[in-house]
């Protein structure tokens, strides 16, 4: 299946400037104009990467992962006229609740989350099952920046940049059967490195598990991402694979995936199971639709403080109507929330 974006979030790179590009242009030219060899700039500030994201600190990656990652289509989807959110607020304000329910956790407790090596699982109503070291499963995917708008259940937001491929590529891979109608993602088990795990937050019954229809799944704005801000996803933002799915609640964007499954029947989320009347299976982003305890019309755009809280009006599916509205024409979104 063919689909083609909609105009409204195509883009050139001359839509968006982030701030650490404008910086990264600007060390370049005075090193060109001090007569400095670009050369003489280490091996990160020279790369594609590291001239968008020049302040962003260096990923880890190995070197199959960094090659892959230097290799990305840059700027293939943005966001008009909204500034990429600072990578450290990315990086330190994360819901990963593996490694503990403070917005803080995650940075300072994914370090023990070992992510290499990673294997991934792909089983179910597929042709092609099997088990496949990352390495191998992200070969035939050409890595794309997509740079997206992310709205939390909670009611704050983010801009961020991620890198990945569209899932409708792998699906086309692996050939689910005509039973498959779902796709269910499972996160990675291990109480060992995940102290989210082995603590009394006995709400959970680990592992986390996502899901999304399969025509969902097929659209090309829906990816699987193994980077962000020009590297490697940090731990705490789910790394080594993600799902990421623009237009829906951020819960749904399921971390540090181990296994993938292509199912007839819907499949039982972590947050429905946790608190179905508060969190549904399809979590569209809807400002119409307010949850239980809070409003959804407004949202929180990070950086956010006390004295500049920059609040915005959320968008109906996350600002992507244009691009999904036509998935849900026959659900009633009232209900199916
Ligand atoms: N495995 C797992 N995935 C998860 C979560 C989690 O607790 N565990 N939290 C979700 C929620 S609520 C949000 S808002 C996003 C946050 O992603 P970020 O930390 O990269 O911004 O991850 C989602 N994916
Ligand atoms: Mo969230």
């Amino acid at each position: 299946m063919l689909i083609k974006l909609r105009q409204s979030s195509e883009c050139t790179e001359s839509d968006v400037t982030p701030e650490s590009i404008y910086l990264a242009r600007r060390t370049f030219m005075g090193a060109a104009a001090a007569g400095m060899a670009l050369s003489s700039l280490p091996a990160w500030a020279q790369s594609a990467a590291g001239e968008r994201y020049a302040d962003v600190e260096p990923g880890k990656a190995p070197d199959w992962l960094a090659e892959r990652i230097a290799a990305t289509k840059w700027n293939a989807v943005t966001v008009k006229d909204e500034a990429i959110t600072p990578f450290q607020d990315a990086t330190h304000y994360n819901n990963f609740y593996e490694f503990g329910t403070d917005k803080s956790d995650p940075a300072a407790n994914a370090g023990s989350l070992k992510t290499e090596p990673w294997s991934v699982v792909i089983d179910g109503e597929v042709g092609k099952p099997g088990r496949y070291a990352l390495e191998d499963f992200l070969k035939p995917y050409q890595l794309e920046e997509r740079i997206y708008r992310l709205r939390c259940v909670e009611a704050w937001s983010m801009v961020i940049p991620w890198i990945g491929f569209p899932i409708s590529a792998l699906l086309n891979k692996v050939e689910p059967t005509s039973a498959a109608k779902y796709i269910r993602f499972e996160t990675l088990k291990d109480p060992e490195s995940m102290p989210g795990q082995r603590s009394n937050f006995a709400l959970i019954d680990w592992p986390y598990v996502e899901g999304l229809r399969l025509d969902e799944a097929m659209h090309p704005l829906a990816i699987l991402a193994v980077g962000m801000y020009g590297r490697e996803l940090p731990n705490q933002n789910g790394a080594p694979l993600r799902l990421v799915v623009p237009w829906k609640y951020g819960f749904k964007s399921i971390k540090s995936i181990v296994r993938i499954s292509l199912v007839s029947e819907q499949p039982k989320t972590t947050w429905q199971s946790i608190a179905a009347q508060e969190y549904g299976f399809y979590a569209n982003v809807n400002p119409t639709v307010d949850h239980p305890r809070w409003s959804q019309a407004r949202e929180r755009r990070l950086p956010s403080g006390l004295f500049s809280p920059n609040v915005r009006e959320t968008q109906m599916f996350n600002g992507y109507a244009d691009e999904v509205a036509s998935l849900y024409s026959n659900l009633d979104l009232r209900k199916n929330y």
